[in-house]
């Protein structure tokens, strides 16, 4: 009887443990997944948005697991091998090309599609579900709707572009016999003059007063309203305000001038027009006074330019920040503050920003996809493009630059106020920096968004400190001491 129990005891035992060690291994591989995930997928991948690629919601209940490695591993191959659902999916997506993942591991892969999985069956966050209704119900409806409105909408398109052209043919029809009456009565039924000379009027109040309402109304949301995050911010800000407020002067008057004059001085049979060759005492004036207004501006523009752009404080820290289709990421010094050399032939799903791993400066660099800095501490950002030609800006900073493949590009400057800081001036809590791309990349350009942290030093010490580093070495001393391990060894290599 005892050993009856005993057996049984042990074997409960057992089989809790083996069951807790599975649901501890998909919790971690779906862990391990995310990771992956968010380095190699999001950039095109979104689970509930179609982004570059399709939304991956529930695509491991579509397609079985042996289909997923071979896809995600080379997707092209699948293509040539002439597999019908990956063909399918390819035309589906205008043939676009999805970079093959071959470093992957089965496991790996299996991890990226447990977190998939993990997040489709998660509940949809901020759907609006009107109350009462059944959120199945809903979403069943939502689509007949939307394949619906597909249809009429470009049925309803059609129609309105037919219904213009007709439009058209019945005012021009109109104006022809309108014209034929005045010509008969030798007395035109129209005065276009007079027409004419009244749309310049209301073109002109209108585009002026609509003018000063967009810089009255959306001016408050420009970064300009905000207090600059560096310490260049100011004088980029002043020089930006003088220009603008000396054209907008210029502007207001001469566009009212404009307008005013084509309405109060349209054709009248009343009166002969002014023969008025040349005038030098005006024409020396409205020369003289732009030039030098001109010069000044140029000159001022110039000056601010140099010492944003000019030479770096050598106490700067190095940051590189590394642009791709279609996210950043920064890479830090580290303690030598030089940064190791990259090589691109290195690029690869573990490598992401190809660092050369030969070179031992890069072994206590700091990859990080959030960029972090002092206050008060002079940086300067190094900027390197993977693919196609990106633009740095940091708007809070004053800051842009473009980043350009193969074109080395750098910024220098110290940022003044930290991020609680700004969070306290702008009374926004949840207030954050960001790097964003300012130039359109690609499809999905408008997610190249990277947030932007600033510390104070202290704070920031502390950060960096607990960043790991290339080769996991994390304090100087045992850095010191790889550097010298790897190059003896590499010395024995050779
Ligand atoms: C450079 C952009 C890009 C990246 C990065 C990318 N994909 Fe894709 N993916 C695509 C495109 C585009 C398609 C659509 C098929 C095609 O055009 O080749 C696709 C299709 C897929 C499909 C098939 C979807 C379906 O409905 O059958 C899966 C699964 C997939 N990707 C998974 C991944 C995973 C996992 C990663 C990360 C390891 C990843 N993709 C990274 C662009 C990308
Ligand atoms: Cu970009």
């Amino acid at each position: 009887m005892k050993i009856v129990t005993s057996v049984l005891k042990s074997l409960v035992l057992v089989s809790a443990l083996f069951s807790f060690s599975l649901t501890a291994a998909f919790a971690q591989s779906a862990e391990e997944g995310e990771k992956l995930y968010n380095a190699n997928c999001t950039s095109c991948h979104a689970i509930n948005e179609k982004v570059v690629g399709p939304a991956l919601k529930n695509v491991h209940t579509k397609r079985k697991e042996a289909w997923l490695l071979k896809w995600i591993k080379n997707s092209q191959a699948l293509i040539k091998s002439g597999d019908a659902d990956a063909v399918a999916i390819y035309k589906e997506n205008n043939e676009s090309v999805m970079t093959s993942f071959e470093n992957l591991s089965d496991n790996q892969i299996k991890s990226i599609i447990a977190f998939i999985k993990k997040e489709s069956e998660a509940p949809l966050q901020a759907t609006v579900v009107p109350t009462g209704t059944s959120s199945s119900n809903a979403t069943t409806t939502d689509t007949i709707t939307s394949e619906v409105s597909g249809t009429l909408k470009t049925s309803i398109n059609w129609l309105v572009i037919i219904i213009m052209l007709l439009l058209i043919m019945v005012i021009v029809l109109v104006l022809d016999i309108l014209a034929k009456v005045g010509e008969i009565q030798g007395k035109p039924v129209i005065n276009w003059n007079g027409i004419n000379a009244k749309l310049m009027l209301a073109f002109g109040s209108i585009g002026i007063i609509a003018s000063a309402w967009e810089i009255w109304e959306h001016g408050k949301l420009t970064v300009f309203n905000q207090t600059p995050a560096s310490t260049h911010g100011a004088e980029y800000d002043n020089m930006f305000m003088i220009t603008l407020i000396i054209t907008g002067i210029v502007f207001f008057i001469t566009q009212g001038l404009l307008f005013w004059y084509a309405y109060k001085y349209k054709h009248s049979s009343k009166r002969r027009a002014l023969f008025y060759p040349d005038n030098h005492k005006i024409e020396l004036i409205w020369t003289v006074i732009p030039a030098i207004v001109l010069t000044i501006l140029v000159v001022r523009g110039l000056k601010t330019w140099t010492e944003m752009t000019g030479e770096n404080d050598p106490k700067s820290r190095i940051v590189e920040v590394y642009g791709y289709q279609f996210a950043w990421n920064a890479r830090y010094a580290g303690e030598d503050n030089i940064l190791g050399k990259h090589d691109f032939r290195q690029i690869g799903v573990i490598n992401a920003l190809g660092v050369d791993t030969n070179d031992i400066k890069a072994q206590d660099d700091i990859i990080t996809n959030e960029l972090h800095l002092g206050v008060g501490e002079p940086v300067l950002l190094k900027f390197r493009a993977k693919d196609v030609i990106h633009s740095a800006y940091l708007p809070h900073f004053r800051v842009q630059m473009n980043v350009v493949p193969g074109l080395p590009t750098q910024f220098g400057f110290t940022p003044s106020l930290t991020t609680a800081e700004m969070r306290q001036k702008l009374n926004n809590p949840k207030f954050d920096y960001v790097i964003l791309c300012n130039k359109i990349c690609g499809g999905a350009h408008y997610r190249m968004k990277m947030k932007v942290v600033v510390h104070t030093k202290e704070e920031f010490k502390q950060w960096l400190a607990q960043q790991p580093r290339l080769v996991n070495k994390s304090t100087p001393n045992e850095l010191a001491t790889a550097q010298v391990e790897t190059s003896t060894k590499t010395k024995l290599d050779n």
